[in-house]
């Protein structure tokens, strides 16, 4: 009791940003005390936030001080992989290992045969992409092309409206009409579904187009459970109806669209008993749909990453994306639709990454959705690895794969990261990260429109270092002198964005530092389209993209067959679709080493049709194996109607080390690549599921 009186007069509010992948990046309120994170709580005068925060985070405090926390650099004793030991060493012998290591390699294989793989871990400006990027491009590394989440949606946004620019969140409470596409909000998009309720609280009516019945599907009025990979045929058929029945805005698309004849054109091939087919759902779902969606103002479309995780994902939310042009639904502030804020800030990338620091010719470029068959097979080969803010053993498609690939002896291997990943257990360095809760930060968001300062609340945990440190450490101990590398994180923070630009207006690093949020100058009522004014190459939403064209690619919408169809050879051997999307309490593998959030989510679980299940033979509970050509993992089987017939559901990132078969659902995932922007396919993925033997013999 003492001790907690102690505490609380000692104690003080720091604001933080949630740096987790995550659309609603929350405004924080840290109270720390005794050098220690006491509570974490949303910021109540943040409007995304509105005080209220995910199950995650509002434990922070556990993840900050797990006990399984890195705290000090670690070399490796004995075999890669599962069970690898580790020593103690000095960061001094850590970063003269690393540096002697990387330049061996420059000398004998050129810089290029060293790749950086990392993503999202941390999300803050800083921490995402830095110093680290300085460092690689002046090393001359090998470039990574970051495709693993949302590069195929971006690209076919760019082709249709020319930016990741949509409605925003916060009007989206006066829509009639919400469509959420492929978007288990309450799961992964929180602050949008309170948002979306109180819409449908004043009278919006919420429609869920999702081939499984989420807890976000059972909350909204209606379900479309269509077949994965088929929303540009569902796009397509709806463009029919509109077009047939004349359910326009004459007036939108003949001064903001390019393509209006040929898109007619296209969709004529489309009609509802056509496109009911392909999604296999009932025809009047497609024309009472069109009809509600070409009737009602304002409209919005929620449409999320999951849909751009097949072949055709960059076209599909192409296709979506047309939509609002042919209604008009763009005039409104609570219309039109949103895949993405991130397009609305002025980031100053180059002078973040300074890719200027690249050697030319510049270096060769890795896709990071096929590291897998690259650490394998990429000519010249790749000698070293450095992963940050990753764990590509548990999140990168095909494990089979990449297992084989970081087991390789040869390859040298630094991970840094806060806990001992599946990633973790092939590094020949392990470097203990510090939280963002130990290190300044500034922060956009692509779910909302408020830049965001992230204050550090403690001192970086035993001899834990922040992405920007190490790198600044490193790049000494290269002997890169360019003055870039002595950059402090506050020289950062003043350097990530363009002030000058009017949507910062009014605002400045310091202004912001001692505020700790904003919201971009925009007006409250912001609608980014409603006189057209689109960033593309015309100017307009381009139904016809002339850059596609370009590209080798249908200028028009289009449906595109997911890789692993259901009428292709293949399904009379894996005739079922798997689906992979976010468990509640893990975020992709980050809290999945908790045991809290282990508890809640209990164990890999399969969602299986009851007609599905009865036809193998398996029970709700049982053990059973999924599986395909690539691999298989196990989980327990959930007999249920929520996932549709021909559909299977497992929700991840489960860690492959605190699975009971020591894999995760990546076993069996594909390292084919999207349509457009050479996207990871995680939901274009036939497998079959059979008890396993374990049920069999007790
Ligand atoms: N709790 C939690 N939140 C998260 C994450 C997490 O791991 N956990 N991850 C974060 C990250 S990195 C991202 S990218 C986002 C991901 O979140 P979202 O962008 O929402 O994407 P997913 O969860 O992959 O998929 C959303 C829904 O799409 C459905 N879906 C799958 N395939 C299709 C299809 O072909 N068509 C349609 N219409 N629907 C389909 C899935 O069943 C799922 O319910 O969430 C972020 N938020
Ligand atoms: N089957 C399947 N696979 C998927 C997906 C799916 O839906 N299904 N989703 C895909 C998607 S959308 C994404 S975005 C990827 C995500 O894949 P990753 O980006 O690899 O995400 P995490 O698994 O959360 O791993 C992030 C790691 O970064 C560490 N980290 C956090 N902060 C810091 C920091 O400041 N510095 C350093 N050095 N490390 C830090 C965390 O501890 C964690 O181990 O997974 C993809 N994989
Ligand atoms: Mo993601």
């Amino acid at each position: 009791m003492a001790q907690t009186v102690a505490e609380d007069a000692a104690s003080h509010t720091i604001r933080g940003a949630c740096p987790h992948d995550c659309p609603d990046t929350c405004a924080l309120d840290v109270t720390v005390g005794n050098g220690r994170v006491l509570k974490v709580a949303g910021a109540a005068d943040h409007p995304p936030t509105a005080g209220v925060l995910c199950t995650k985070v509002a434990y922070y405090p556990e993840r900050i001080h797990h006990p399984q926390r890195l705290l000090h650099p670690l070399r490796r004793l004995g075999a890669k992989g599962p069970g690898a030991r580790f020593e103690r060493i000095s960061w001094d012998e850590a970063l003269t290992t690393i540096a002697d290591r990387l330049r061996s390699i420059v000398a004998s294989h050129g810089a290029e045969a060293i790749v950086p793989y990392s993503y999202a871990g941390n999300s803050g400006l800083l921490g995402y992409g830095s110093l680290d990027r300085r460092f690689f491009h002046r090393l001359g590394a090998a470039q990574l092309d970051r495709t693993i989440c949302a590069s195929a949606g971006a690209m076919g946004y760019r082709a249709t409206i020319g930016a990741s620019i949509g409605f925003d969140a916060e009007n989206v409470v006066d829509s009639r009409l919400i469509l959420l596409w492929g978007s288990n909000s309450v799961v992964s998009n929180l602050h949008f579904w309170r948002l979306a309720q109180e819409a449908r609280r004043r009278g919006a009516r919420l429609v869920a187009i999702d081939p499984c019945r989420t807890v976000t599907a059972d909350r909204c009025d209606q379900h479309i459970a269509l077949l994965p990979g088929t929303d540009s045929a569902l796009a397509l058929g709806l463009m029919h109806v509109l077009i047939r029945d004349d359910l326009l805005d004459h007036e939108y698309i003949a001064r903001h669209t390019l393509g209006f004849a040929a898109l007619a054109e296209r969709v004529r091939a489309f009609p509802p008993a056509h496109v009911a087919a392909i999604c296999g759902i009932d025809e009047r779902i497609v024309e009472e749909l069109a009809h509600a969606y070409g009737s009602t103002r304002p409209t919005a479309i929620r449409t999320n990453y999951g849909i751009n995780r097949t072949a055709g994902g960059g076209m599909a939310l192409r296709t979506i994306a047309c939509l609002p042009a042919l209604t008009g639904a763009w005039r409104d502030p609570a219309g039109g639709v949103l895949l993405s804020t991130s397009g609305n800030y002025p980031v100053n990338t180059a002078a973040l990454e300074r890719p200027d620091l690249m050697p030319k010719p510049t270096p060769r470029v890795i896709n990071m959705s096929t590291i897998g068959h690259d650490l394998l097979h990429a000519l010249p080969p790749i000698q070293a690895i450095f992963v940050y803010n990753s764990n590509p053993l548990a999140i990168a498609p095909q494990s089979g794969q990449v297992v084989r690939g970081f087991s390789r002896n040869d390859l040298f291997t630094v991970v840094h990261d806060l806990f001992q990943t599946d990633t973790a257990d092939y590094a020949d360095i392990l470097l203990p990260a510090s939280s963002h809760m130990e290190q300044l930060d500034i922060h956009k968001s692509y779910g909302h429109l408020y830049i965001q300062v992230n204050q550090p609340a403690i001192a970086p945990l035993g001899e834990a270092l922040p992405n920007t440190e190490l790198f600044r450490r490193l790049a000494s101990r290269m002997g890169f002198t360019e003055p870039c590398f002595a950059d402090s994180d506050a020289d950062l923070c003043r350097q990530a964005f363009d002030w000058d630009d009017p949507r910062l207006a009014g605002l400045s690093w310091e202004k912001l530092a001692r505020d700790g949020h904003a919201r971009l100058n925009l007006p409250q009522r912001y609608a980014p389209f409603a006189d057209g004014g689109f960033p593309t190459p015309s100017g307009k939403c381009e139904f016809y993209s002339q850059m596609l064209a370009d590209q080798g690619l249908d200028p028009l919408p289009a449906f595109i067959a997911p890789c692993e169809w259901r009428h292709s050879p293949l399904a009379q051997e894996f005739p079922l679709a798997l689906l992979t999307p976010p468990a509640r309490n893990f975020l992709n593998t980050s809290f999945a080493n908790s045991q809290r959030f282990l508890e809640q989510e209990k164990s890999p679980t399969i969602l299986i049709n009851p007609g599905d299940a009865a036809q193998r033979a398996i029970a709700d509970g049982d053990p059973v194996r999924i599986f395909n050509q690539r691999g298989e993992f196990a989980a327990r089987a959930v007999v249920s109607d929520r996932a549709r017939p021909g559909v299977v559901v497992a929700t991840s990132i489960w860690w492959r080390k605190l699975s009971p078969d020591g894999r995760n659902c990546n076993e069996v995932t594909s390292q084919a690549l999207t349509d457009m922007g050479g996207g990871a396919t995680f939901y274009d993925c036939l497998v079959d599921v059979a008890a396993s033997c374990e049920r069999n013999a007790s």
